[in-house]
């Protein structure tokens, strides 16, 4: 299967062959490319939902469909799963929690590990919300799995970021030590049908009136992801936030972020790839031996792979 194979069904939205486009994005990057040559500019935005385990980012994900579906919106979901053994149950669950969509062929679905072999965020990750954006989705929901490293990454991707919490006492002040506020564009207080959850949206709202905003000040939604309560509030929130990216010229900023996290991949990946070839032995040698300084080595490095290196 090529990507000619595959273009214009995968433009058309036909499930199959976007899942095979994305499988050639994923096995190389030059199918992005020549994916991004052949298809049209795209339209629709991507959403990102993070947030601690079981806060409720898949029931929110799969009510956020419903809403969309509703509203005659085509939706792709992109989980980012850890590779971690100990994830399977909870990638099961979600699978089964979304299957109601499963025959919709508007809704596509696809979940991709969180670690590439760099060690951060799966290097296809922006390329392939880009060419879901470019095969006509409208909303590219992607979940990530845990706040880590990777969470931050993604939340950096997005045009819009949601983070998820919960309702509980201090969780705003752990968010703004984790650095979570900082990444939000949306802010969602689930499982409100708990105690407390007024408690924690006021809290939240006075750390964000804190902190320096110009133009977009993040809201705080409260939701029940497990009924739907709230669930088209949040929708409205994000679409206020894709009109405001639209008019403030914010969108094609964060378009080019993913370009560029898309290229530094390529350029990560290149350079991991000679170093693991074993050619520099000799120059870690004297690094580890005090002889040469790291960062000598590094240019050394770069010189030596200049315009070449092996081709990802
Ligand atoms: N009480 C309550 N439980 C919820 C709500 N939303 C999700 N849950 C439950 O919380 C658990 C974790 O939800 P899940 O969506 O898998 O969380 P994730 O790990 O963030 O994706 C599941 O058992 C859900 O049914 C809610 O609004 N209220
Ligand atoms: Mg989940």
């Amino acid at each position: 299967v090529t990507v000619a194979d595959v273009v214009s069904g995968a433009i058309a939205g036909n499930p199959r062959d976007v899942g095979r486009l994305l499988t050639l994005i994923e096995n190389d990057p030059r199918a992005a490319s020549e994916f991004r040559r052949q298809a049209p500019d795209p339209v629709g935005m991507v959403i990102g939902l993070t947030g601690p385990p079981g806060v409720g980012k898949s029931t929110t994900t799969a009510a956020l469909i419903a809403a969309l579906r509703e509203r005659d919106v085509r939706v792709a979901v992109l989980a980012i799963d850890p590779s971690s053994p100990f994830s399977g149950g909870a990638l099961l669950g979600d699978r089964i929690r979304m299957q109601h969509h499963a025959t919709d062929e508007h809704v596509f679905i696809r979940s991709m590990a969180a670690r590439g072999q760099l060690g951060g965020l799966a290097a296809a990750a922006p390329a392939v919300m880009d060419a879901l954006l470019r095969c006509g989705f409208d909303a590219v929901l992607v979940e990530t799995v845990g706040v880590g490293q990777s969470e931050m990454d993604i939340a950096g991707l997005a045009d819009t970021t949601v983070v998820l919490l919960s309702p509980g006492a201090g969780d705003g002040v752990q968010a703004a030590k984790a650095g979570i506020l900082e990444v939000g564009d949306v802010f969602v207080v689930n499982k409100a049908d708990r105690e407390g959850a007024d408690a924690t949206t006021r809290e939240l709202r006075t750390m964000i009136d804190l902190g320096q905003w110009s133009g977009w000040v993040p809201p705080v939604v409260k939701t029940v992801a497990a009924t739907g309560e709230g669930i088209e509030e949040l929708l409205d929130v994000i679409t206020a936030h894709t009109a405001w990216l639209r008019s403030t010229g914010q969108r094609t900023e964060r378009r080019r972020t993913r370009i560029r996290a898309e290229v530094a991949a390529l350029v990560t990946s290149r350079v991991n790839r000679a170093l693991e070839a074993g050619e520099d032995e000799a120059l870690l040698d004297d690094v580890s031996a005090g002889r040469c300084d790291a960062a000598a080595a590094a240019d050394a490095v770069l010189r030596r792979i200049g315009g070449g290196g092996a081709p990802v």
